[in-house]
């Protein structure tokens, strides 16, 4: 094999002898619908066959589509933002799980599963690589296959029509949700300029399934400042829609198909293969001009950290990679535009948890025909939130073998008479230099120095309640949970956050009070709700991380800021390593103390100009977000590695308009 950054490819697994080569797909724009205002729209979720790659046959999948036409991804959705969109889901797949009906038909997913042990020495990697490389099939008994919610992620729902995870419709049946898409916090001059969110199922213990399969979607909120700016609002302008997910294939019955593999021990899916809108690493024809890239990661569980580079390959592991990031510039993230512009250095990246959202001006001017740029990923899989490798090293994957064997996301290649075109020069001067969104206001808990040259204008929370939860992972590895703890003095868990003098000790707060005797071994979705914040009061819910592994955690209905510059670093007092927690008998062996060797990750720009609805909590780091909940109802927040999701790392939340606080809170004036 060459190096990853050579002209090699993994072997296609339909044809043995051949490879899989890189870019030979030319991307294509999803297709596109826009929600008129107060009208039913009917999208289908069915199943189609899909061609990933143009020497590859097409495999089933699962999308979403209008009038038959079903496509991977789902079509992009655009709405103006504050117009009310009606959608009605129409879940037309094969069938659904009946396990009492014997006489109905029998289900199945589009793709095939494997669980593969792994090999010794190379721990975490095997999925890494192509095909099922023997094991067993997955165990699906228990998912609910066919059944659907589809969720809006990152929209402003009611709760009704958020896509609660337990409100399946099942094959022949609908959802009907009424989106207002109007941004939340505009009373108190926060205001949003647009905004990138999208679609997928969310059903209870299936999401991992059904969103491999292909059942998400983008949906862009258009405001009206995007064009006074003089932004790309079309693919005809240059806006270029970018949905990354990572996927895997395997012939061995003799038939292609898309293949979910994992491990006993690591749950989550990565795949060799990225995809681009549904095909294998394509390549990009565009004139020599500026275009806006709307990045969304839709893996399962994959992380990207992306890097624009040219690339010289002189064959045997040995060439250049030369990062381009002047040619890059990050003007929005979740939550719509940013503050201000932020460009990003040589040695800095963008990295997108699953679920996260950029929006970068990609500036192709004066490259001359025949120019080719690469969009490389450097995080490896799994993703603990490491500092990006040496470029160099991606040609002979040398530092880190089997976690990221095949970098490649896309290849630009400069074409003078491309049919795609852009702006020019001068735009991405004026977005670089203008004050993209006046309105933003960088929320800060507890401080009076006013902000720094540079940064945005504040707001200070008031009358906000605190929050802690706790990301957990059994003992051994391999069920991932999270569980809101409270102060208590005969909990077993010992914690010392920054500013306390000596550790305090808490107790799992989804329990009942008289219930400290629980003795199983996590904390179910379905336990107490603990969490039931008043309507339009600021809550600050802090993250702890107590395993090996970042977490992108996602809340429903409001989007957020992360509080302060960074997190904060927490280790076990007595160096027992990375697994904090000890959930077989829910106490902490030793307290968890701050970290004074190791420090926190620091924000990204993107993530403090602007506003998230999800953000990486990476191993030991605690993370505090603040966000206010302005619509009443029954919401759920989770990690968006679906694996985990899936398993119960998730809970849900009641936002309520009378004050229901028992005591389990911490709230203060
Ligand atoms: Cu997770």
């Amino acid at each position: 094999m060459t190096g990853p950054l050579g002209l090699g490819g993994p072997a296609d697994p339909s044809r043995p002898g051949r490879i899989i080569e890189p870019f030979r797909a030319v991307l294509q724009p999803p297709a596109a619908i826009t929600l008129p205002a107060n009208e039913v729209v009917e999208l289908d979720l069915a199943e189609t066959q899909w061609r990933m790659h143009p020497d590859l046959p097409a495999v089933p999948v699962w999308g979403f589509g209008a009038g038959g036409e079903i496509t991977l991804p789902g079509p992009l959705l655009e709405v103006t933002a504050g117009r009310q969109a009606i959608i009605r889901w129409r879940n037309r797949l094969p069938g659904s799980v009946y396990p009492n009906d014997p006489g109905r038909p029998v289900p199945r997913l589009s793709f095939a599963t494997s669980v593969v042990a792994d090999p010794e020495g190379d721990k975490d990697s095997v999925q890494n690589w192509l095909g099922a490389q023997g094991g067993t099939p997955e165990d699906t008994a228990g998912a609910p296959i066919g059944w659907t919610s589809v969720h809006l992620h990152g929209g402003h729902s009611r709760g009704d029509s958020d896509g609660w995870p337990d409100n399946m419709a099942p094959a022949g049946g609908e959802q009907l949700d009424a989106f207002d898409n109007t941004y939340d916090n505009t009373d108190i001059g926060l205001g949003k300029v647009g905004a990138h969110l999208w679609y997928h199922d969310h059903a209870m213990n299936g999401t991992r399934y059904h969103v491999f399969a292909g059942l998400a979607g983008g949906y862009l909120l258009r405001d009206p400042r995007e064009a006074d700016l003089g932004l790309p609002i079309c693919v005809e302008d240059g806006e270029i829609h970018l949905l990354l997910q990572d996927r895997n294939l395997d012939a061995t019955d003799g038939t292609l198909r898309l293949l979910h593999k994992t491990t006993p021990d690591t749950a989550e899916f990565f795949g060799p293969l990225t995809l681009v809108n549904g095909l294998i690493w394509p390549r990009l024809r565009l004139r020599p001009d500026v275009f806006r890239l709307r990045l969304l990661n839709g893996s399962n569980a994959r992380a990207y950290r992306l890097h624009l580079v040219s690339v010289v390959d002189e064959g045997n592991g040995t060439g250049s990679v030369t990062p381009h990031h002047d040619r890059l510039l990050v003007i929005g993230a979740d939550g719509g535009l940013l503050w201000r512009a932020w460009q990003p250095g040589a040695d800095d990246a963008l990295t997108l948890a699953p679920a996260e959202r950029l929006d970068v001006l990609l500036d192709l001017t004066e490259l001359p025909e025949g120019s080719t740029l690469y969009l490389i990923n450097s995080a490896q899989a799994p993703f603990g939130g490491d500092s990006p490798p040496l470029l160099e090293s991606l040609l002979t994957d040398g530092d880190r073998p089997g976690r990221n064997p095949y970098p490649w996301v896309a290849r630009i290649d400069v074409e003078v008479h491309a049919h795609c075109s852009g702006q020019q020069r001068s735009l991405r001067d004026k977005i670089a230099a203008a004050e993209l969104n006046p309105a933003f206001r960088r929320l800060v808990h507890d401080v009076v120095e006013p902000p720094p040259a540079g940064e945005p204008r504040q707001l200070s929370i008031e009358g906000h309640e605190h929050r802690i939860i706790l990301l957990a992972e059994t003992d051994p590895p391999g069920h991932l949970y999270l569980q809101e703890i409270v102060e208590d003095e005969a909990g077993k868990i010992a914690l010392q956050l920054p500013g306390d003098g000596a550790p305090m000790t808490y107790r799992v707060e989804g329990w009942m009070a008289d219930d400290r005797a629980h003795s199983d071994t996590r904390v179910s979705f379905y336990d107490r709700i603990a969490l039931r914040p008043q309507l339009g009061q600021w809550q600050l819910w802090r993250f702890i991380n107590t395993t090996g592994d970042t977490h992108p955690i996602h809340i429903h209905q409001s989007q957020f800021q992360p509080v302060d510059a960074a997190g904060v670093r927490l280790a076990v007092a007595d160096g027992s390593g990375t697994n904090l927690y000890n959930p077989t008998c829910r106490t902490t062996s030793a307290p968890i103390v701050p970290d004074p060797t190791t420090p926190a990750r620091a924000f990204e720009p993107f993530e403090t100009r602007g506003w998230k609805d999800v953000i990486r909590v990476d191993p030991g780091n605690a993370v505090k977000l603040a966000v206010r909940f302005d619509v009443p109802g029954r919401y759920v927040y989770h990690c968006h590695v679906l694996e985990h999701e899936d398993t119960e790392m998730m809970r849900p939340f009641i936002v309520t308009v009378m004050d229901m606080d028992d005591g389990g809170g911490m709230g203060h004036m």
